[in-house]
């Protein structure tokens, strides 16, 4: 008889923690899938791409990062108008895009490879300004996805090559967006997109072959500098990445095969700068 209990209370253990091993499948199995159908790359995937990386100290991740992501596959210019359609689509109208700085939404055939005259079609705004150090269409900072956004013609021309601060009065076309004689202000949403940006822009840039990147804390810049740098970094924890910015992260990593680590590792952004910007 006691044999008999210690027999069914063995079996109910076994049957409980093979009922136990089940559910923990099925919820690994459910969770993979997850990853899978919401596009962004699961931990083990993001800590395989970033095991090389040293943050022993701020020079050593700058270095590491660096030499990670440098190495990216180039599009031509004409290319970005398909890649664009896909990164930047919009998730609630997979026929549309998102425009940066007024946050629109608008058919994906609606720019200016089609129509160069429409002022409302949308083109490729460079975050980092071209004329900042890279004016020649072939080089790999004037074609990175990282940092090019669809934008409304006008309102992107409007932008020019201002740095990026706070103030101003509001734009006219762009609910939101402030200017001023020196500065560019983009809603909330994006600040901290656009933050993250020009901090890859950076570190991704640093010579060898490219040209060397730099944020200052000033605006008024010329040159391969950009500003400005303390402002970014209060954009950037203000406004961290949402899910849209991280699925962009990945459609980019699978065009390209390099991400932005501060997406990825919003932290990175304090330890390479928190010391300028405190
Ligand atoms: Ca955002
Ligand atoms: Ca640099």
């Amino acid at each position: 008889m006691k044999a008999n209990l210690s027999y069914s209370w063995l079996f109910m253990k076994l049957f409980n923690l093979e009922k136990n091993m089940k559910f923990i499948k099925k919820v690994s199995v459910i969770i993979f899938c997850l990853f899978i159908i919401s596009g962004i790359s699961s931990n083990s995937t993001l800590k395989n791409y970033y095991k090389s990386v040293d943050s022993a100290s701020s020079a050593a991740l700058r270095k590491s990062l660096h030499k990670l992501i440098k190495k990216h596959k180039s599009y031509s210019y004409k290319k970005l108008w398909d890649i664009l359609k896909d990164t930047d689509e919009d998730p609630r109208n997979r026929n549309n895009v998102l425009l940066i700085y007024s946050g629109r939404s608008l058919p994906k055939h609606h720019n200016s490879g089609y129509n160069q005259k429409h002022k409302d079609y949308w083109n490729r705004e460079h975050i980092w300004s071209t004329s900042h150090g890279f004016k020649n269409k072939k080089s790999a900072a004037y074609t990175d996805v990282h940092h090019i956004r669809p934008a409304d013609r006008t309102i992107n021309s409007s932008r020019g090559n201002k740095d990026f601060d706070e103030g101003g009065s509001l734009h006219h076309e762009s609910a939101r967006t402030r200017t001023d004689k020196d500065s560019w202000e983009p809603r909330d949403e994006v600040k901290g997109d656009v933050a993250r940006m020009m901090f890859y822009m950076d570190i991704r840039y640093e010579g060898g072959g490219d040209v060397d990147l730099v944020l200052i804390d000033r605006t008024d810049t010329n040159g391969n500098y950009f500003g400005k740098l303390c402002t970014l970094y209060k954009w950037h924890f203000t406004d961290l990445p949402d899910d849209y910015e991280k699925l962009r992260n990945e459609k980019i990593y699978k065009w390209q095969k390099n991400r932005n680590p501060f997406i990825d590792n919003p932290v990175w952004v304090k330890d390479i700068w928190g010391d300028q910007c405190k």
